[in-house]
């Protein structure tokens, strides 16, 4: 490593204790993970209405603690209740509160090629991977998810560009809507600083510990609003679906997406639960807690290679 990439590795973060004592609130209950590597148990809790699964076409591909079933998002404001949770790291870290800006597991495995071609320039580590074979009766597919991270704020608009993508027949269709761009760290974020040189910002939910938060009771520090994935008019027969997300850039700093259960399915939902319920932020509150906590603490964050 040269001097260079070293002071660029170097952030400098604060203690959010004073923030959670004055921006934060209280709720009854918190997203909650139940790990599971079983490719078919996963792919069964997402499949909806309308979607035949080809038979032994399923295929889990990551560590063992990467993935699970998540329930109460709603309450941790994530905007989809229950579901599956695919990371680059360990499941059970979503669980809130955010106590960390860096939460990280190393499961020292590889990347994947198609992500790789998503995000040319970049090359990704501690790929997770969910594929499977299925038919559409309606001949379309529908399905409702959010991609959340440690890589937020710290890591925005740098090389740690965690990625993720849902290949339809090699085709990437997790995308910005109304655009070609793939979601990812640099392209959905409030900016870094919060504010300067954001992407998509009306996207991005800020929940970092040294931006105003913790807004929201769960470890991720920042997450995308609910995306729904929209492929219409598939021709009659068998389609390939590859659910992947890996880290970029190194091995740390997990992101994670979550895929509401019953939604991989061939009818749009014209009632998702992102509209029932969804916390608001206390973002007053953070913005001035902040600049409270600013004065206080400050302690260095080194991200070093693997
Ligand atoms: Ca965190
Ligand atoms: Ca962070
Ligand atoms: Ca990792
Ligand atoms: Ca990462």
């Amino acid at each position: 490593m040269t001097i260079s990439q070293f002071i660029k590795k170097i952030s400098m973060t604060v203690a959010g204790t004073a923030i959670v004592a004055l921006g934060g609130t209280t709720t009854a209950q918190a997203i909650f993970i139940t790990p599971s590597s079983n490719g078919n148990d996963l792919v069964q809790e997402i499949l909806g209405s309308g979607i035949t699964i080809a038979p032994n076409s399923i295929n889990y591909t990551g560590a063992a603690g990467a993935s699970g079933f998540f329930t109460d998002g709603l309450s941790s404001g994530i905007g989809i209740d229950s579901g599956i949770i695919l990371t680059t790291g360990s499941a059970v870290d979503a669980i809130g509160p955010n106590d960390s800006p860096e939460k990280t597991t190393k499961n020292a495995l590889p990347g994947d090629s198609d992500l790789d071609g998503l995000i040319p320039g970049y090359s990704t580590e501690d790929a997770t991977i969910l594929e499977f074979e299925f038919e559409t009766q309606g001949g379309d597919v529908f399905f409702n998810y959010v991609f959340a991270s440690e890589e937020y704020i710290e890591w925005t608009n740098s090389k740690y560009n965690d990625v993720f993508g849902f290949f339809l027949d090699g085709e990437n269709v997790a995308l910005i809507p109304g655009t070609s761009t793939p979601v990812a760290i640099n392209t959905v974020n409030g900016g870094k600083p919060l504010g300067t040189d954001a992407s998509y910002p009306e996207y991005f939910n800020n929940n970092d510990l040294d931006n105003g938060g913790s807004n929201f009771d769960i470890e991720y520090d920042g997450f995308t609003n609910v995306f729904t994935v929209k492929a219409l008019g598939l021709e009659a027969g068998t389609h390939t679906m590859k659910l992947a997300i890996a880290d970029v850039g190194d091995s740390q700093w997990d992101s994670a997406v979550f895929i509401e259960a019953r939604s991989f399915s061939d009818m749009s939902d014209d009632d998702p639960q992102s509209l029932k319920d969804v916390p608001e932020p206390s973002v007053l509150m953070g913005l001035l807690a902040v600049g409270f906590a600013g004065s206080l603490l400050q302690k260095k964050s080194i991200k070093s290679d693997n």
